[in-house]
């Protein structure tokens, strides 16, 4: 389903993030440079004059949006943490791939009322606009949402990150953003949208992305609580007695409403002071530390506000931990 005025750049699944992974991410809001960038199929760059979204399925008032026509609709800002849920194939290890961004464009719930979606519709479909393979499936990246949170507020049609356009390997011109849900759900160069009153049938919702469970499937939609240390790393340079802090990052869909620290690989844990959250941004935490000479393994978990935690172990959301050596 290949359109003018667009190609790939770069062929197959990619990866790209900081060298220190989680350690450099000591801003509040992440630099472009320093924001993780995956694609499963390859990169693709579109024209944006040829740039259009096809709006189908259970509506009333089918439509084809230039990229000027979203231009013109009402758009908002959100800030939200930004996190892949790590490789489909490998569903229980974390990656550690996130950051905290500010995403604008128009609210999907807006562009789904002008195109009169029908009372029938429960799931709403977007597809990228690449084509190619991964890992041996080759068809569209498409996703789905029920409706509920389609027509919630902070999903958007981005078209920018922290002020800037979003670049062709970002997803530009425009993408879904689902806040709130793992980096998956956030369908980069979209190109359609699709009413429906059932799953989408894709490899990428049904074979992909469904978390095993006693009971069946679960999608990886709702980020899971989860936090992690960035400083100090394994590489700073701690003396004995020498007051320092421990700090880091915690997030999830829900509120993070603790987080406790371990200085002995797990034995003991103390409360961190947690920071507030704006919109789905991640939370601040920290704890003063007064080290004492030889090797530590340092630990956080965090729990939300329903009271739902990280796993020790076997979970992309497990329990962080950074192993420092203290010179006396
Ligand atoms: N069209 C398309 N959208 C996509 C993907 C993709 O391969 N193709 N990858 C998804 C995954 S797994 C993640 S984690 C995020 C990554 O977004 P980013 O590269 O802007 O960080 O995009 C999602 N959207
Ligand atoms: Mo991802």
């Amino acid at each position: 389903m290949t359109r003018t005025g667009m190609h790939m750049t770069k062929k197959g699944f990619s990866f790209q993030g900081p060298a220190d992974g989680v350690h450099a991410l000591k801003s509040w809001i992440t630099p472009e440079d320093d924001l993780f960038l995956v694609t499963h199929m390859g990169f693709v760059e579109i024209d944006p004059d040829h740039w259009y979204l096809d709006v189908d399925g259970l509506v009333g008032n089918p439509m084809r949006l230039r990229l000027a026509d979203l231009q013109a609709m009402p758009q908002r800002e959100y800030m939200s943490f930004h996190e892949c849920a790590g490789s489909p194939l490998a569903p229980t290890v974390a990656r550690r791939r996130m950051g905290n961004v500010v995403w604008k464009g128009v609210p999907l719930s807006l562009v789904l009322e002008r195109a009169q979606i029908s009372a029938d519709a429960s799931y709403v479909w977007t597809s990228g606009l690449e084509w190619g393979e991964y890992a041996e499936v080759e068809e569209p990246y498409q996703k789905d949402l029920p409706i509920e949170k389609a027509l919630a507020e902070e999903v958007l049609l981005a078209l920018e990150i922290t002020g800037q356009p979003l670049t062709a390997e970002r997803g530009g011109p425009v993408r879904l953003v689902v806040p709130g849900w793992y980096g998956t759900n956030s369908v980069k160069w979209v190109g359609s949208i699709t009413a429906a009153n059932r799953r989408a049938s894709g490899a990428y919702t049904t074979r992909f992305y469904n978390d095993p469970t006693p009971s069946g499937v679960k999608p990886v939609w709702s980020v899971a609580p989860e936090s992690v240390i960035v400083s100090p790393s394994p590489n700073e340079l701690l003396l004995a007695d020498v007051p320092t802090r421990i700090w880091g990052w915690a997030w999830g869909d829900r509120q993070i409403s603790s987080v406790e620290i371990s200085v002995d690989g797990g034995g003991s844990w103390q409360s961190a002071i947690v920071g507030p959250r704006e919109d789905r941004s991640w939370q601040r935490f920290e704890l003063p530390w007064v080290p004492p000479s030889g090797q530590h393994v340092l630990l956080c978990r965090c729990a939300n506000e329903l009271g739902e935690g990280q796993p020790p172990s076997a979970a992309r959301n497990e329990v962080h931990s950074v192993q420092v050596q203290v010179g006396a």
